[in-house]
């Protein structure tokens, strides 16, 4: 908890440090009362920062500090100052050793960052400045040193120590201690500093590097979870061996370790050759973890696993970079999930997410740029457009440049600047030095936060034969008030003529027609592009792939859509147009039901689903995706006020006239592949994804029919399928369904099955908070009673509480404003052990503008109410008053 008002801290202000840090070298000796951390930091002056020898300041925070030795001399109070932030020596020589002992409480750390424990093991959680709650130390990503560790610890509770690099010696103590020391010959940045000490077991595994050097690789667990590592494990091998081929990245160590944990504020990090990871993110099996949770895992594995170049080998010079890693390492892993599932789905999920979620964040009040000019609390930066967005700009430069180009921008980029901490920047000037391009109006993306615009208008000219498309970009005001100049903004489009065929495309000027589909940059407030030879009017596919992070518009009818769904080559653009007629359709209901009409679904979004549900050639994991309608947040994003009650009805009505009017063409796919499941072992591969994912969003359409034979088939699915994905589909639309008695039979079944296994008791929790139902928040509060919830565990907090706001969003905005009280009481109650939790479970009070004038008083007086209850963390401190400005 501060002690000062919190302060904004600006990337201006960036300067290099005083001293280096070459060495460091500590020993931790772990004991369930307290911890002590004699760390021994061999440093020296920075040349760059000129002569003279200034005070060090060291960064600590929470320590108990019991001796400090400044180049072998033992300390006296009156050497140093100390405040609950820093300790401040004076050097009187440009190289010399620092030695600090400190006394620190990993047993009682609830806020889950720097050392702590978690269901008795000791484990840390260093980035952002985790590191400073461990030692006193230069903790910031541009002082980079080689570390080794010592870790000293009883041996019958704790008979695996870990930490970074390579194992170097180990051995028995005394009074049943044990020992062992790690040396990472890789220099880094303290928050890629990692412990763990407990009783874990492992899977074992071997990787052969490119270069033909073998590496260990292990996964550690708690004993009862070694059954459920093997698809971590496979998903790292394929993730090492792909970034060998897809960037020709190595691994460098002779070791690779990966340690789930049960209490830990996010999904995974990548701390060097130690990655920590929330067990959510690790554990997977058929019978306990579904589809997408097995997809989780894949991607998790392969991003903190990519980090080791993007990331640790060449890391970030301030917090401000953060996407230098962060979007670049989801980029990569977007293309590793692409490549070895459907590229086609793994975009259309991608965008979905981003355009739900990320818009939101960036016409909020926390929108920032890529690279933001300043924070308050850096962990609040960890965002949807630091990650996602950060992720379409380094695309896009992908898209500009062409694979080929982008890897020899990639190459260069990790050849120049290994063993570095760098900027975005330096990334920039990589590729365009690979290149010989110019990208620096590009790098607008960068500094300007908002979502573009850009509206599209046609003229066919049938005389002349030429078809022009006007593009005029805009960007809304974000709060930040940086004046918006154009982006350049790639474009990938195609004309489709009459019978939905691609016209070779020849712009004015050019020699030859090339392809049918080719990427224009868009680089003015408006611009028109000129196509010739073009015999008859076209209808355009325009941002294909979503070749840019922007809300197009384009006047489509709906006969027009229902075209595009049928005819597109792009396979993102037909689910695309899909979804842009189920928009329009949506829209027209929530207008109905906003005039107290009877509502009336327009026929063609039924004729265009149930053609999508017979053709038998797509993708069947292209099939579900377009039949799941826009969700309501995504509603909400796109509405100036979300009228939350006609957006829960008009969609909810939509749903229930495609389950009565398809339900033929949804129980035949049903049925087939619930039998092929019965058939066939569980594999998690994208095939069989696809299968079952047609058959779960086709049975959740199906119960909307009420049905006995649907009742019966859910009942089966739920008490004979073996696998968690089928599982908890029929779980889930039991949940939301009327038929109480089932409903609690099934809760109750599936609770004691489950009761010794918290993911999934997780899920059981996800699935109750997010029904729709009538009397959602006593449902939340009873559950909160249950035993197997607890405030101090992320993922319960997430499953529960996340859930609720997050996805039940009738139920959360009711009328009464018992939804917004409950999570302000929630997040005041959370603050005072966990303020990074606190602080991701306040964002949907941020997004009060959104909602009707009787809702936007009810959710800022409970953000008011948080703000004048007490000291506030950083965190809190920083969304709310944010939020409220
Ligand atoms: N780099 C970590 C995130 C750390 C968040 C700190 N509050 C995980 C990741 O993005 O890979
Ligand atoms: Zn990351």
């Amino acid at each position: 908890m501060r002690t000062e008002q919190p302060k904004m801290i600006y990337l201006k202000d960036y300067q290099a440090p005083d001293y280096l840090i070459d060495e460091t070298h500590l020993t931790f000796e772990l004991f369930e009362d307290h911890s002590l951390v004699h760390a021994q930091l061999v440093m020296r002056r920075n040349p760059e920062r000129g002569a003279g020898l200034p005070p060090l300041v060291l960064d600590g925070q929470q320590l108990e500090l019991l001796s400090v030795n400044l180049a072998d001399q033992e300390l006296t109070d009156a050497d140093y100052q100390l405040s609950d932030s820093h300790l401040t020596v004076h050097p009187t020589s440009a190289t010399f050793t620092l030695d600090t002992t400190v006394k620190i409480h990993p047993e009682t750390n609830t806020a889950l960052e720097g050392l702590y424990k978690s269901s008795g093991m000791f484990c840390t959680q260093c980035e952002a400045e985790g590191f400073r709650k461990i030692t006193y130390y230069l903790d910031r990503p541009d002082v980079m040193s080689t570390f080794t560790t010592t870790v000293i610890a009883e041996q019958h509770s704790y008979p695996v120590l870990l930490s970074n690099g390579n194992p170097i010696a180990s051995g028995p103590g005394e009074d049943g201690r044990h020992w062992a020391t790690w040396e990472d010959p890789f220099k880094k940045p303290a928050y890629l500093f990692a412990l763990v000490a407990g009783d874990l077991w492992c899977v074992e595994d071997t990787f052969t590097t490119m270069t033909e050097r073998t590496v260990a690789l292990r996964i550690y667990v708690e004993p009862e979870n070694i059954d459920k590592c093997q698809h971590a494990m496979t998903s790292l091998k394929k993730s090492m061996r792909w970034d060998e081929e897809t960037y020709g990245r190595e691994y460098d160590l002779d070791i690779f370790m990966i340690v789930a944990v049960n209490d830990f504020n996010m999904g995974a990090m990548e701390n060097k050759g130690l990655n920590i990871f929330n067990s959510s993110a690790v554990l997977a099996r058929a019978e306990t973890a579904t589809d997408a949770a097995h997809q989780r895992v894949e991607a998790i594995v392969a991003h903190e696993y990519f980090h080791n170049w993007s990331g640790n080998r060449v890391t970030c010079r301030d917090w401000f970079q953060l996407s230098l890693k962060e979007g670049f390492t989801v980029f990569r892993d977007s293309g590793f999930s692409a490549d070895m599932n459907s590229a086609t789905v793994k975009r259309i999920q991608d965008v979905a997410y981003l355009r739900t979620h990320q818009f939101a964040e960036d016409a909020g009040p926390m929108a920032h740029a890529v690279r933001p000019d300043s924070f308050i609390e850096i962990s609040n930066f960890y965002t949807l457009t630091v990650y996602e967005k950060g992720s379409e700009v380094v695309g896009m430069i992908h898209t500009l440049l062409g694979a080929e180009g982008f890897r020899k921008g990639s190459d260069l980029y990790f050849e120049r600047h290994d063993g570095q901490a760098v900027t975005c920047d330096d990334f920039i000037k990589a590729m365009e030095d690979a290149n010989g391009a110019d990208l620096s109006q590009f790098k607008r993306w960068y500094s300007q936060a908002g979502t573009p615009r850009l509206a599209v208008s046609e003229s066919y000219d049938a005389a002349a034969k030429t078809y022009s498309l006007t593009f005029r970009q805009s960007c809304p005001d974000t709060p930040d008030k940086v004046e918006k100049l154009p982006f350049v903004i790639p474009v990938e489009l195609g004309l489709l003529d009459g019978k939905g065929a691609g016209i070779a495309l020849r712009l004015v000027g050019e020699a030859a027609a090339g392809a049918t589909s080719r990427v224009i940059s868009v680089t003015e407030a408006e611009q028109t592009f000129t196509f010739v030879d073009i015999a008859e009017q076209p209808l355009p596919s325009l941002l294909r792939g979503f070749s840019a992070p922007v809300k197009l518009s384009f006047p489509y009818s709906r006969d027009q859509l229902m075209f595009l769904m049928q005819h597109d080559s792009d396979g993102f653009n037909r689910w695309d147009a899909g979804q842009q007629l189920s928009v329009q359709v949506l829209q027209e209901l929530i207008g109905q039901h906003q005039a107290g009409q009877p509502l009336k679904l327009d026929q063609r979004l039924i004729d265009a689903l149930r053609t999508v549900l017979s053709d038998e050639r797509l993708d069947q994991a292209m099939v579900a995706e377009m039949l799941s309608l826009p969700g309501e947040a995504y509603l909400t994003e796109i509405s100036d006020v979300a009228d939350v009650d006609a957006i829960h009805a008009a969609r909810e009505f939509a749903r229930k006239q495609l389950a009565d009017h398809l339900f033929e063409g949804l129980w035949l796919r049903y049925q087939a592949n619930r039998e092929l499941s019965k058939q066939t072992p569980y594999v998690a591969a994208a095939e069989h994804f696809a299968r079952r994912a047609l058959q779960n969003i086709a049975l959740s359409y199906l119960m909307l029919s009420g049905k006995p034979e649907v009742l019966a088939a859910t009942l089966d699915q739920f008490d004979t399928s073996e696998n968690m994905t089928e599982r908890l589909t029929a779980l889930a639309v039991l949940v939301n369904s009327p038929f109480e008695a089932e409903k609690a039979k099934a809760l109750a079944v599936f609770a004691e099955n489950f009761k010794d296994n918290p993911l999934v008791m997780d899920q059981w929790f996800s699935v109750q908070a997010g029904s729709t139902l009538p009397g959602g928040l006593a449902r939340v509060q009873a559950l909160m009673e249950h035993p197997a919830f607890t405030l101090k565990n992320p993922n319960k907090v997430r499953a529960l509480i996340g859930a609720f706001a997050g996805q039940n969003l009738i139920n959360f905005h009711a009328a009464d404003g018992s939804g917004y009280r409950f999570l302000a009481d929630l997040v005041i109650e959370l603050n005072a052990f966990n303020p990074q939790i606190a602080s991701r479970q306040l964002a949907p009070l941020t997004r009060w503008r959104k909602y009707d004038s009787a809702r936007q008083a009810l959710m800022k007086a409970e953000l008011e109410r948080i703000r004048a209850s007490g000291e506030l963390s950083s965190d809190v401190f920083e969304v709310v008053s944010k939020s409220l400005a």
